[in-house]
């Protein structure tokens, strides 16, 4: 099974790939021009992409847009994510929300040409009181997710600290489990 990941950040096609695996699914790199639109909405703005990125692919493939949701700031940066981590960087986020509840989220949106289908995924914690860990990309040293029960570390060290228990615990690993999901069901490749 062969489909195409969309993106321009390394780290979520990494993360991606390893989970995709587990279902049989290989995924391949693409990373064309995509005119990502404005909107509150990761489920719009995945979906527009992932129309646009086929109509210049012409092949299955997956977009994903994701974010940090912070309540007591009305959910900012969500959509705004990427922008917000280039201009203020985890020191900015810190400043504003240091030991405040946050939640990750992700949406796919997966398409070959005819419907476009979407998947969610989410993982609540707090902003950290200082940045930690050198793991994972952009948000993950400042990201402390929930405790679960079994996974370790989860809790009290933050995503960059653990990358094991972002694995197993993430936003986007709950989206692909979705997406993987659906592609052995479907059986289309
Ligand atoms: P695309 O090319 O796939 O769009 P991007 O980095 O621009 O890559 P988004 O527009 O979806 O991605 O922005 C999401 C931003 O949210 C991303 O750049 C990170 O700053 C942050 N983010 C999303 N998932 C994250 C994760 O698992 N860990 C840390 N930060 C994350």
């Amino acid at each position: 099974m062969q489909v195409s990941f969309v993106t321009g950040n390394s780290g979520k096609f990494a993360e991606a790939e390893k989970i995709l695996k587990e279902f049989g699914v290989n995924i391949s790199y693409q990373n064309p021009q995509v005119n990502e639109i404005r909107s509150d909405s990761l489920e719009e703005i995945a979906s527009a992409s992932a129309r646009e990125a086929h109509a210049g692919l012409g092949q299955p493939l997956f977009v994903e847009d994701s974010g940090l949701f912070i309540p007591l700031l009305d959910g900012f940066p969500g959509p705004y994510s990427a922008w917000v981590f280039r201009k203020l960087g985890n020191r900015g986020i810190l400043r504003l929300a240091s030991g405040k509840p946050a939640k990750f989220r992700a949406c796919i949106a997966y398409t070959d040409g005819e419907a476009v289908h979407a998947f969610m995924g989410s993982v609540k914690g707090k902003i950290s009181d200082q940045s930690r860990g050198t793991g994972g990309f952009g948000y993950d040293p400042i990201f402390i997710p929930e405790k679960f029960p079994g996974i370790r570390h989860s809790g009290e060290k933050t995503f960059a600290e653990s990358p094991g228990m972002k694995f197993a615990l993430s936003h986007r690993k709950r989206a692909l489990e979705k997406l993987g999901k659906f592609l052995q069901e479907s059986r289309k490749y």
